[in-house]
């Protein structure tokens, strides 16, 4: 008899997600992934210039707020056919590239080291074996004794005091979990080392995007970061430098101690690459474009179905064909009316609220197909394209990491082992390390500009009176983001988005085909359905974002927590 176990809230992400799995004898054998809240901001765009849409698109999140300005900008210059200048392309660019960084180092460090971490063995650590551990492997200055001991002495405070605080609920003791004393210090040491990296990179953000989260430099048709080394108040070479400085300080966070650090627990918990590949179609977008028409990029984007890397497909540009013609949602198990699969273009957002059912309507999230299949997006689904297509930047990074993973594991674990729980995390610091090398190259791309006498940023829009239609595409943290415009009279008439969390949390659809969180989940070992961390890992491996995916709040405002986890 199957035993139903309900997972809610899921923490440590962004927004209000709802799981349901089945499990018999120890295994899930059915899923349901529901986010239950709800907003409704692509209604509010109905009537509005298209100029301001980017300004109330990234309030649909509190994470990846910038992802949806620049994907709204993108859909109304793909709309009018505008051209971006070069700086205004690379700014854009290092903002995109600063606010990875800084996503990624988060979703590891604070978001999901912990379902492998357990800091409650920590006090057992002997902090010099912890600094043995890795020496001579990295010149990471925070890899000594006695910052491993005063970490320890942070979690023994915390243990002592009797409150855990944000460590309440943790699932510390499980059966899962198994580093040893001296690897959850290092972990733990490097958790709290991250707060400080990612802040850095939020920190460049901001510098060109006058602030963050929410960033407030950009304009349809390039951006407002007037530039003159000249004068003090403009985007000038003082700028320029604190931006670099940062940078210069983040990469080698990245590449000592983010990109080691999962590739050694991924070698510990090797067994995590043989669960949670679930939907092995995968889709991802080209971007960091490096000409003012976007014919030429430094991320590559395509599309892979059933798990086959020898049958890649590259997207040539954000507006491909394929990608443009391929894309639907449905609504059958969504909270939306309506039946028919619709291109986004044509879509509605007309809410039908029932109550969870299990076979009927359980989520805000629509289910978003690609050619008909349920596709998963993220860093995996990127690297999984450029690895099989054969991007120079995407395998130098990949092999370096498997070489490292395989090591560890003491056996081979190749790149088709990626598709998988473990590889989605991976696949992320991959990701990240590519993007911190990307971040120097894209720096001097506009430094180099500058100096070539090029200060222009902006070219102005203008709208004609007929009917336009636009798609914005992004390759945000999460995965492949669109925006999608259609502009009457130089007001919107239609706006979806189709977001990364969309894909991977898409309910079931008309087929019945599951979506990537759901698959994913199906065949997860569950050791204690009390405490279901298995789950947990799965689920965090996506770095979920559901204010992102269904852009809102449950007009019932109703609990059905069972579970619920750190
Ligand atoms: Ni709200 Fe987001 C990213 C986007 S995921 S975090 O990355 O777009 O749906
Ligand atoms: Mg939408």
């Amino acid at each position: 008899m199957a035993k139903r176990i309900t997972i809610d809230p899921i923490s440590r992400i962004e927004g209000h997600l709802r799981v349901d799995v089945e499990v018999e004898n120890g295994s899930v054998s059915n899923s349901w992934a529901s986010c239950t809240m709800w907003r409704g901001i692509e209604n509010i765009l109905k009537g509005r210039d298209p100029r301001e849409a980017w300004l109330f698109t990234q309030r649909f999140c509190g994470v990846c707020t910038t992802v949806h300005a620049m994907a709204s900008v993108r859909s109304v210059e793909d709309a009018l056919k505008l051209e971006i200048p070069l700086n205004a392309q690379y700014i854009r660019n290092l903002i995109l590239i600063n606010h990875g960084l800084h996503d990624h180092i988060v979703h590891f460090y604070h978001l999901s080291a912990l379902d492998f971490v357990d800091i409650m063995k920590i006090p057992a650590a002997d902090p010099a074996k912890t600094s043995a551990l890795i020496e001579g492997l990295t010149n990471w200055p925070g890899n000594s004794k006695k910052t491993f001991a005063a970490a320890q002495d942070k979690v023994k405070a915390v243990a002592a005091s009797g409150q855990l605080g944000i460590f309440t609920n943790g699932y510390w003791g499980h059966p899962a979990m198994k580093l040893s004393p001296e690897v959850n210090l290092l972990a733990f040491a490097h958790y709290i080392q991250a707060l400080e990296y990612q802040r850095k990179s939020v920190q460049a953000v901001a510098i060109l995007g006058s602030k963050s989260p929410h960033i407030q430099n950009l304009t349809v048709g390039g951006v407002s970061n007037a530039i003159n080394l000249d004068s003090l108040a403009t985007l000038n070479m003082d700028r320029l430098f604190m931006i670099k400085k940062l940078m210069d300080e983040v990469k080698p966070f990245i590449d000592q101690v983010y990109l080691p650090d999962v590739c050694a627990i991924a070698g510990m918990y090797a067994d995590w690459f043989n669960y949670g590949a679930g939907v092995t179609n995968y889709l991802a977008s080209p971007d960091l474009p490096i000409d003012s028409k976007n014919t030429k990029f430094d991320l590559p984007g395509g599309y892979i179905m059933g798990g086959q890397l020898s049958s890649v497909h590259r997207f040539d540009g954000f507006r491909d064909k394929a990608f443009v013609d391929g894309v639907t949602e449905e609504t059958k198990h969504a909270w939306y009316k309506g039946e028919t699969p619709l291109h986004p273009w044509k879509g509605e957002t007309d809410p039908e609220y029932t109550d969870w059912q299990a076979e009927g309507k359980y989520s805000w999230v629509k289910a978003p197909r690609f050619q008909g299949q349920p596709m998963q997006v993220g860093p995996l689904a990127q690297i999984l394209v450029g690895y099989a297509s054969g991007d120079p930047l995407t395998r130098k990074h990949t092999d370096k990491a498997l070489d490292l993973i395989s090591t560890v594991a003491g056996h081979k674990i190749g790149v088709e082992k990626l598709q998988s729980t473990m590889g989605r995390h991976v696949a992320r610091a991959i990701r990240a390390s590519m993007l911190a090398e990307l971040g120097e190259k894209h720096w001097q791309l506009l430094v180099d500009n500058i100096a070539k006498g090029d200060v222009s940023i902006h070219n102005n829009p203008e709208f004609p009176s007929g009917e336009i239609e636009g798609v914005g595409v992004h390759e945000a943290p999460r995965g492949l983001l669109s925006h999608w415009t259609v502009i009457k009279g130089g007001k919107i008439a239609n706006y979806q988005a189709v977001v990364p969390s969309t894909w991977n949390g898409s309910p079931r659809d008309a087929k019945g085909q599951h979506g990537p969180y759901e698959a994913s989940l199906l065949h997860n070992p569950i050791a204690d359905p009390v405490r279901p961390l298995e789950a947990i890992r799965t689920i965090h491996s996506f770095d979920p974002c559901m204010a992102c995916a269904c852009h809102t709040f449950d007009p019932e405002g109703k609990a059905i927590a069972t579970v619920k986890v750190l």
